[in-house]
């Protein structure tokens, strides 16, 4: 499996708890690297532009309002099967439904709050990251 970046994202609910820290360090256990980070208080339109995919879906606006409820940090995760390893570090969508020892069952508290997003395919990193990131603010490690 090739190297790979994936955009991760700590969402509003944990950074309000005061997580950040905790997060990172749990993502960094992994073996994965953050190669590029900064915090963010979306607008609407990045976060609708972010989630564009899900415009249709019911949740769409509650998602949005959620999003933008206060500041995020997003980061570039890079290492080996670096988009699996996150998606499977951060658990279930629906924190009910997150296995023990994830992100989401330790600090999400709701299927809106989930404490975490991460990119779910090649595809959609690399639109991700490019979202947010430009190609002088990624540091990998020499
Ligand atoms: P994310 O994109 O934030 O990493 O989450 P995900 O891949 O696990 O889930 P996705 O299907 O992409 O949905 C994006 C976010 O929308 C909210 N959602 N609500 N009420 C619902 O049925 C529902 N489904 C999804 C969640 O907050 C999810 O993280
Ligand atoms: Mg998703």
């Amino acid at each position: 499996m090739a190297n790979e970046r994936t955009l991760s994202i700590i969402k509003p609910d944990a950074v309000t708890k005061n997580v950040i820290g905790e997060i990172v360090a749990r993502i960094e256990k992994t073996g994965l690297q953050v190669v590029a980070s900064k915090m963010l208080h979306l607008s609407r339109e990045q976060a609708e532009g972010f989630y564009a995919e899900h415009k249709e879906r019911p949740f769409f606006a509650d998602l949005v309002k959620f999003m933008t409820s206060g500041p995020v940090v997003v980061q570039v995760l890079e290492g080996e099967n670096a988009i699996a390893r996150n998606r499977e570090l951060m658990g279930a969508t629906n924190p009910k439904e997150a296995a023990a020892g994830t992100l989401r069952a330790d600090y999400a508290e709701s299927i809106d709050a989930n404490a975490v997003h991460g990119s779910d395919s090649s595809a959609s990193a690399e639109r991700e990251v490019a979202y947010f990131f430009s190609a002088d603010e990624i540091c990998p490690r020499t």
